[in-house]
């Protein structure tokens, strides 16, 4: 190995000189203060921990705990001693649970006390050989465990292409494939996204997005830490609180509904942001009149951009006006080293301002899907391009408008939810015959999850009980805000569904 290129040593190496800093302050009613150095030796002692395990290289280290800043140096200190995070959303249930430590086989699993008991037995029975705790009161076995180890750590060397963490993320069809991101993935969309946003001395980050998904957890951490930037750190996102912060911020990075969700207080105002420098929006659409209704109330203009699991981040808006302008209703042109193009159905690339596949290539790009060789070479063409299954077109000055899905995916809130897997889980339930599950406009999550049921001959299946069966079964965000039972859902000459349809006839359900 020539060069180390493990991420961490990376991420350590832009800590500031002075180790007595505040890296990471809460914003708990009593804040807890974090230092670099408090940083430096926290995920030193776990990497200890992680290496005294003797797990067996490119071992899995799966987390499904809430949010805290401990929780945060376990990922870093995974990083450091080379091993692969696999993050795992809170919402997530039994089963869902069940199919990612099967897949994934971890050689550690970390889980709330709460969920210790079912968590500890499906963790065993697929093998797992260790299942600490970790609360986001810092109790648990996991710092208990780490408190006994040293905290001083050499950061293990990785080259780029070593896998960092393994991602989840839905199938149109079937079960979640995991994303496969290496250490040279991460960093080197990191150090792209340092450059293009500006990011200066003084920077500080307001993050109130959960760290078990790509925005929250690689585009606002690696931002702020890549800089040295102090954090503010919130547990859960609160609009209200988030607005009391603002002042002695500088960066805030949402998902729409964040946006939609701090618009409705008065106290968001130009005042409030007069020290902000920068506000990012992606992981789903933001429509135009959020974009500019923010203008509006606060003077600043919203930096979306584009990304996805597989991918980390491909096209921004520029955020130095001599890159060009911040437009609504676009994701902006191809970030620094990443190439997008839009093709038609026959892979020819389409004309400037034409609709088409969206292709994308660069050093960001994934190195395949988690043991599932066949999958991931469907996903790239023949030249190399990931198919990111987003459809959309790039006008004559590079910038990317997004029009739409080819994948039958909704994004609710910023979270993703596939109808195959909702429809797969409510045709398993007593009384449905089948079931179509669409993405209806919502004026908080964007896009809300409705489902559309055929009863079995002879049952009545109630709309609430049903609901109440699903929250059991699936993380909550994926349940749907409603559903209907009708005789029969509407079939082309082919005898498929016709969920457009069937969204056009529920698109004022929301009054979105
Ligand atoms: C919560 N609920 C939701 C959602 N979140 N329903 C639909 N969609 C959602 N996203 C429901 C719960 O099921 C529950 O319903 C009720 O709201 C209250 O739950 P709670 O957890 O208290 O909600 P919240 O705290 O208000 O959460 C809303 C939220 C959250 C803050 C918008 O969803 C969130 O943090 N979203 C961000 C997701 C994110 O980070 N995405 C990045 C993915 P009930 O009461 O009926 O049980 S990374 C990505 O996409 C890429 C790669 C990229 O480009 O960034
Ligand atoms: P994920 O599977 O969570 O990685 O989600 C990736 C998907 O989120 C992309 O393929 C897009 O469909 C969507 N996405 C992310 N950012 C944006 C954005 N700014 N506008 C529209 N869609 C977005």
């Amino acid at each position: 190995m020539t060069q180390n290129a493990n991420l961490f040593s990376a991420l350590r190496a832009a800590f500031p000189t002075d180790l007595d800093r505040v890296a990471i302050e809460t914003a708990d009613a009593e804040p807890l203060y974090y230092t670099w150095r408090d940083l430096e030796r926290g995920t030193a002692m776990l990497a200890n921990l992680l290496e005294s395990l003797a797990l067996p290289p490119g071992a899995r280290i799966a987390v499904q705990t809430e949010k805290s800043v401990e929780a945060l140096m376990l990922y870093l200190a995974v990083l450091r001693a080379g091993f692969v995070y696999l993050p795992l959303n809170t919402a997530y249930q039994r089963s869902e649970i069940e199919y990612f430590i099967g897949n994934a086989e971890p050689s550690v699993v970390v889980c709330t006390s709460k969920n210790f008991g079912w968590v500890s037995r499906i963790a065993f029975s697929a093998g797992t050989a260790h299942v600490f705790t970790l609360d986001d009161d810092r109790s648990g076995s996991l710092l208990q465990r780490a408190a006994l180890h040293s905290d001083r750590h050499t950061p293990v060397p990785r080259a780029a292409d070593d896998l960092a963490a393994i991602l989840y993320t839905s199938g149109t069809t079937g079960r979640s494939k995991g994303a496969m991101l290496s250490h040279g993935n991460l960093l080197s969309n990191a150090r792209v996204l340092k450059q293009y946003w500006g990011w200066q001395p003084g920077d500080v980050l307001i993050h109130a997005l959960p760290i078990f998904h790509v925005h929250g957890l690689f585009v606002a951490t690696h931002g702020a830490l890549l800089n040295g930037s102090k954090m503010i750190w919130f547990s859960r996102f609160d609009p209200k609180a988030v607005i009391a912060r603002l002042p002695e911020a500088t960066v805030f990075m949402g998902v729409p509904t964040l946006y939609v969700r701090l618009l409705h207080e008065a106290a968001l105002t130009r005042a409030a942001c007069a020290r902000m420098r920068l506000f990012v929006s992606g992981s789903a659409p933001m429509l135009v009149e959020t974009f500019e209704a923010f203008r509006e109330r606060t003077g600043h203009t919203i930096l979306e951009r584009y990304g996805m699991s597989e991918t980390v981040m491909l096209t921004s808006n520029p955020c130095d006006p001599k890159d060009g302008e911040r437009r609504g209703g676009t994701v902006g042109p191809a970030l620094p080293g990443v190439g997008v193009r839009v093709v038609d159905d026959a892979g020819a690339p389409c004309p400037a301002g034409e609709i088409g596949h969206i292709q994308v290539r660069g050093p960001n790009v994934f190195q395949g899907y988690w043991r599932m060789p066949e999958k991931t070479a469907e996903e790239f063409t023949a030249d190399g391009w990931f198919k990111t299954g987003d459809v959309g077109r790039i006008d004559a000055q590079g910038y990317v408008t997004i029009v739409g899905r080819s994948k039958d995916l909704i994004i609710s809130g910023g979270y993703n939810v596939y109808p195959a897997e909702i429809e797969g889980t409510l045709n398993d339930l007593a009384g449905v015959a089948e079931s179509a599950v669409i993405g209806v406009p919502h004026p908080d999550f964007g896009e809300a999850v409705v489902a559309v049921v055929v009863a079995r001959p002879g049952s009545t299946p109630d709309a609430a009980a049903l609901i109440d069966e699903l929250k059991s079964k699936i993380a909550n965000f994926k349940v749907p805000k409603r559903v209907f039972v009708v005789t029969e859902l509407p079939r082309n000459a082919m005898g498929k569904v016709q969920k457009k349809l069937l969204r056009e006839q529920h698109q004022g359900l929301f009054g979105g």
